[in-house]
């Protein structure tokens, strides 16, 4: 019996043990190797902005169109769709692919509203989420479908795009796009590296509104791009998240798409209605891919519907028919059409005024830049330093590669922020 007991005890002992090391590897060591993410670099600014109790602060950190009070804006003709489809639809499922209702009239924005390419059915396309989920999907598209291929983008760029390609899996090589002591275009750097890439190479370009630097080719230099494509016989992806908010019209601003299509390139495009319906949070956008004909589209759509369906199913529903209840209503239509242009030229008042403010008060620093880009931001050519000093300082948020986010600016905040600038610039 002692013997029996003894056995027990050791037995229970061996069990405590055993629990409580299950215990301390279930309650610690499992996640032990896991280090902080770092911040995000545009998100992150937003996160610290909001901790911030300063009654004066102010953020041009994300891209997201504040009015001139410096509120959120919901465009009347999104109020105006939901309005209509209140309590008139279920909820069920959308196909993978999405709403082809939503994807039919996103194509017409880009391709053309008389588009030969989409009356001939020669694009594969799906709803995605927003623009972020189609460059996603996209990468993992090309990782899937050609391995061994790498991306070219555009040096800078949406910091994402790197994390995008990163976790997809493709390598990643950059090109020469911003030259920083014009502010503007390096073309001929970049022609230089479109021409020494392997034939056959993936270029990530952005469609309009370059993100982060404001700068766009010219229509003769995207002539002179997409010429250079061909001949080497490039694929062109076009990132369009911009679209409308560049020139005021959508039209114009998918001018880069257009020459791509004339001169026959097979491209890709992702496209989003975060900052040109304001649907930020929606998560609404669409991938395409113009193919050879109807039985290839056929075939890539089904592939690209096959990659969604383990990442997360279907596309949400409520954006994608805000969407098409907008572009389906030639009214609805035309309003929204007057809305984007309302943004655009706020955005593109608020450039002047940023400028003539620094000005007045006599920077030394030519702020000609500020104009001349175009779309959502203003690359300053600020230092991190000097962005840092503005926070500290001033309260004042925005990425640290000097990126000012225009559509955070207000008639309100604009003589605070050109004066905060002013100051730590003056003495660079
Ligand atoms: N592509 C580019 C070039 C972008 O600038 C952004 C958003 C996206 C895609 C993705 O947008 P979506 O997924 O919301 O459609 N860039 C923002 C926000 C506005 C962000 O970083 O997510 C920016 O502040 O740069």
């Amino acid at each position: 019996m002692a013997g029996f007991g003894k056995a027990m005890a050791c037995r229970e002992h061996v069990r405590i043990r055993l629990g409580t090391r299950f215990m301390s590897s279930s309650s610690s060591s499992w996640w032990q190797s896991v280090e902080p993410a770092p911040k995000d670099p545009i998100l992150g600014v937003t996160e610290a902005f909001l901790a911030d109790p300063s009654p004066d602060k102010v953020n041009v950190g994300v891209g997201a169109y504040r009015d001139d009070n410096g509120k959120p804006v919901v465009l009347q003709s999104v109020r105006e769709a939901e309005r209509r489809i209140a309590g008139n639809l279920n909820m069920e499922y959308l196909p993978m692919g999405g709403s082809m209702k939503m994807v039919e009239e996103t194509l017409k924005l880009a391709y053309g509203e008389q588009s030969e390419f989409i009356k001939d059915k020669r694009i594969a396309a799906v709803q995605s989420l927003s623009g972020t989920g189609a460059c996603r999907l996209f990468a993992d598209f090309q990782k899937r479908f050609r391995p061994d291929s790498q991306i070219y983008i555009p040096d800078p760029t949406w910091a994402n795009h790197h994390n995008i390609w990163r976790d997809a899996q493709v390598p990643q090589r950059t090109y020469h796009y911003y030259h920083p002591e014009s502010k503007g275009l390096d073309f001929s750097a970049l022609m230089d590296d479109i021409k020494n890439a392997p034939n056959g190479s993936f270029f990530l370009l952005h469609a309009c509104a370059h993100n982060p630097t404001g700068v766009d080719p010219s229509e003769e230099q995207w002539r002179e791009i997409s010429h250079q494509f061909k001949v080497k016989g490039h694929f062109a992806f076009f990132d369009m998240a911009y679209q409308g908010f560049a020139s005021g019209d959508p039209d114009r601003d998918a001018k880069s798409i257009r020459i791509f299509l004339q001169d026959g390139h097979h491209i890709g495009i992702s496209q989003s209605y975060a900052k040109n319906m304001g649907l930020y949070g929606q998560r609404v956008g669409c991938l395409s891919v113009l193919c050879e004909d109807e039985k290839q589209a056929v075939t890539v759509k089904s592939q690209l519907q096959q990659l969604a369906r383990p990442m997360y199913s279907n596309p949400p529903v409520h954006g994608a028919l805000v969407v098409s209840t907008i572009l389906g209503d030639p009214e609805l239509k035309k309003l929204w059409l007057k809305e984007v242009k309302v943004m655009a030229d706020r955005i593109i008042g608020m450039r002047t005024m940023l400028r003539e403010n620094l000005e007045k008060l006599g920077s030394p620093l030519s702020w000609k830049h500020i104009t001349d880009q175009i779309g959502m931001f203003c690359y300053s050519g600020m230092t991190p330093e000097q962005v840092d000093r503005l926070t500290k300082e001033f309260h004042i948020y925005m990425t640290r590669n000097g990126r000012i986010s225009m559509a955070g600016i207000n008639t309100s905040n604009v003589g605070y922020l050109a004066n905060a600038i002013n100051e730590v610039t003056k003495s660079a």
